[in-house]
């Protein structure tokens, strides 16, 4: 047997199809019924008359329940890609296709739903989008069948389709040992304790004895289920239900693993990683995350061997064990705001950090940091506080700023427990928050505005907030500290003041937009709320550029260089004065705008001449 799951954009009729497909409503609660929209995982069975099976998830659309969708998409091996003909594909049709890119869909049909609301020439159009979006995805060359549930056309079409598709699909890895992520939990009268979930590998018999993982605790299997059937034994692929007597139900949760006793869980995982394009040049050395195996969600850290590669090694550091496997997939996604980073598989786990960390001395010193609160301690401090070497100290405090453990701070260096410091930026973050609200303009908070608030001293401050930016867990620009997710936004009030004082003149696009002083002095005088942060946000955006005592606009110096670059390329070296003419502006100009373009390693300076600098940055 295998597993059929849902994606698509909220609303684009992955339910209804479902239903159509199987008489099973997938939203099985009764709030889901009521507001319309999937929040939680759904499971149905489909049957074939010839005997042909599979188990169905479906996934809620919502992004606000996308932590959901993630714990139900590991299993997906056939994937019914919905995308409402009506709106084309959405946010959360490339959200969706993105993640289960990393995940294990062997095969995906393409349901362009509610057909029956468009026209020809809308369908036409539904499908060129289609073919658009799911190009260089997992989806690529899959069928795309038009289908209504309201009409039932096209479902005849799409049945035969899914048929083909779960015939030709490889089976399980059945005689690897069995790995089952736990989806759900319930208590059934009678009966005790059921699990269920997706067995990824594998084979289950009743009697079996299992471990339940991260917790390391055995149980036997009374009975097993599959859709209601009671079955003796169970394979890779199928949707299970097991009941494991003397277990309470509040004693496992979603993300725990019903496994063979063979498999250990750590904390520090081994793994590749690919992240997805877009985010490979932000992602930085170590990362904080969340991680998602199997139907856990799990938060930790991504430290990357090489960051900046297109495919490569790293460690995951998370902050509690879990039960993996080597050649597992898994996703992760960005604390705040949780944007998907990237994913890929499992390695294996690796002992010997997790061991050294647990190691008798290392929880000598975790207390001992933990004793300091906030106030940062050297490794020679903490080491006297521990009764541990100094050098030894220094090791494990190396590893516990690996695994999220511990934060170093600088100026002077330190450490400071990761727990206190996350208590203390839940408040800050809080606090930011309001600001951000109440001066939406500004960058953020400053290090004194903070201090005030948490009533500790500035110095202390900065150094904690650069931890935190450091550690990617706040943004920091300009001596301005911010949530993650904000982007200041000006005030329509302050957006036009700035319109007018740094304003091109057409007549001459080279000449700055307004000298400092006069534009200094015209926010002195303009009555508006907040121009000087104001300012500073369009200056640390890159609208706004200082050039010695001038400002121009980010548009106009790009326009600038690009004609300087295209100078440079054509003749290899210019001056001065063959910059002032080729960009018509005058020699007051061109000197700084020179200097400047030298600062910033466009061009390199050689007597009187400027030649391009080999490797110049790309351009902003
Ligand atoms: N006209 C028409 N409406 C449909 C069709 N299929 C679904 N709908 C309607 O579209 C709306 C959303 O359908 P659902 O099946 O709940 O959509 P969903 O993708 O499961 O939504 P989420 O789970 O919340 O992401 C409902 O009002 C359905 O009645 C169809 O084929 N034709
Ligand atoms: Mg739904």
């Amino acid at each position: 047997m295998h597993v059929v799951g849902t994606a698509g954009h909220v609303d684009h009729g992955k339910s209804s199809l479902v239903r159509a497909l199987t008489g099973t409503d997938p939203d099985r609660w009764l709030e889901e019924r009521v507001r319309g929209m999937t929040l939680d995982l759904g499971f149905a069975h489909l049957r074939f008359p010839d005997g042909v099976e599979a188990g169905i998830v479906d996934v809620p659309g919502h992004e606000r329940f996308l932590h959901n969708m993630l714990a139900g998409a590991a299993g997906m091996e056939l994937l019914l890609l919905v995308v409402a003909a009506n709106e084309g594909p959405a946010a959360q049709t490339l959200e969706h296709l993105a993640i289960l890119g990393y995940l294990n869909v062997r095969r995906t049909i393409v349901v362009l739903s509610k057909i029956d609301l468009v026209d020809a020439d809308e369908r036409g159009l539904a499908r060129a989008l289609v073919a658009d979006a799911i190009r260089g995805t997992v989806a690529d060359g899959a069928p795309v069948i038009g289908v209504s549930t309201r009409s039932g056309e096209g479902m005849d079409e799409l049945r035969a389709a899914i048929h083909a598709a779960l015939v030709a699909l490889p089976p399980r890895a059945p005689d690897a040992p069995p790995f089952l992520p736990i989806d759900r939990v319930f208590a059934l009268a009678g009966h005790g304790t059921i699990v269920t979930g997706t067995l990824m590998q594998g084979r289950i018999a009743t009697g079996d004895t299992l471990v339940l993982q991260p917790s390391g605790r055995d149980v036997r299997v009374r009975s097993l289920q599959v859709f209601g059937e009671k079955m003796e034994r169970v394979a890779g692929g199928m949707r299970v239900a097991a009941n494991l007597p003397g277990v309470d139900v509040a004693e496992i949760a979603r993300g725990e693993v019903l496994a063979a006793p063979e498999f250990r869980a750590g904390a520090t995982v081994r793994v590749r990683f690919r992240p997805l394009a877009e985010q490979r040049a932000a992602l930085r050395r170590r990362t904080p995350v969340r991680a998602y195996f199997g139907s856990a969600e799990l938060l930790g850290t991504l430290a990357l061997d090489a960051p900046g590669t297109a495919d490569g090694a790293g460690t995951l550091f998370l902050r509690a064990p879990a039960a993996v496997f080597p050649g597992q997939t898994f996703v992760v996604r960005r604390l705040s705001p949780k944007t998907l980073l990237g994913g890929g598989t499992v390695a294996g786990l690796d002992a010997a950090i997790d061991d050294a960390i647990e190691a008798p001395d290392a929880g000598a010193i975790r207390a001992a940091l933990a004793a300091a609160g906030l106030q940062p301690k050297t490794a020679a401090e903490l080491g006297a506080a521990a009764n541990v070497r100094e050098t030894r100290a220094a090791a494990i405090l190396a590893e516990l700023v690996a695994n999220g453990g511990a934060v170093a701070v600088a100026r002077p260096a330190g450490f400071v427990d990761a727990g206190a410091l996350g208590v203390w930026l839940g408040r800050i973050e809080a606090f930011m928050r309001l600001r951000q609200h109440e001066y939406p303009w500004a960058l953020g908070a400053t290090s004194l505005a903070i201090a005030r608030e948490a009533a500790l001293a500035e110095p202390l401050v900065i150094r904690l907030l650069a931890g935190l930016a450091d550690d990617g867990r706040i943004a920091q620009r300009q001596g301005y500290y911010a949530t993650l997710d904000f982007t200041p936004a000006l005030t329509p009030e302050q957006r036009a003041f700035f319109e007018r004082y740094a304003a091109v003149d057409p007549q001459a696009p080279a000449v700055p937009a307004v000298a400092l002083d006069v534009l200094v002095n015209a926010m002195k005088g303009a009555k508006i709320a907040g121009l000087s942060q104001a300012f500073d946000t369009l200056v640390a955006t890159g609208a706004l550029v200082k050039v010695g005592t001038d400002v121009y606009r980010g548009t106009q110096l790009a326009e600038i260089r690009a004609r300087l670059e295209a100078v440079l390329r054509r003749e290899g070296q210019i001056t001065v004065s063959g910059f002032r003419d080729a960009i018509g502006s005058s020699r007051k100009y061109a000197v700084p705008l020179m200097e400047w373009f030298d600062a910033s390693g466009v061009t390199l300076r050689n007597g009187d001449l400027r030649v391009l600098r080999a490797a110049a940055p790309e351009a902003r």
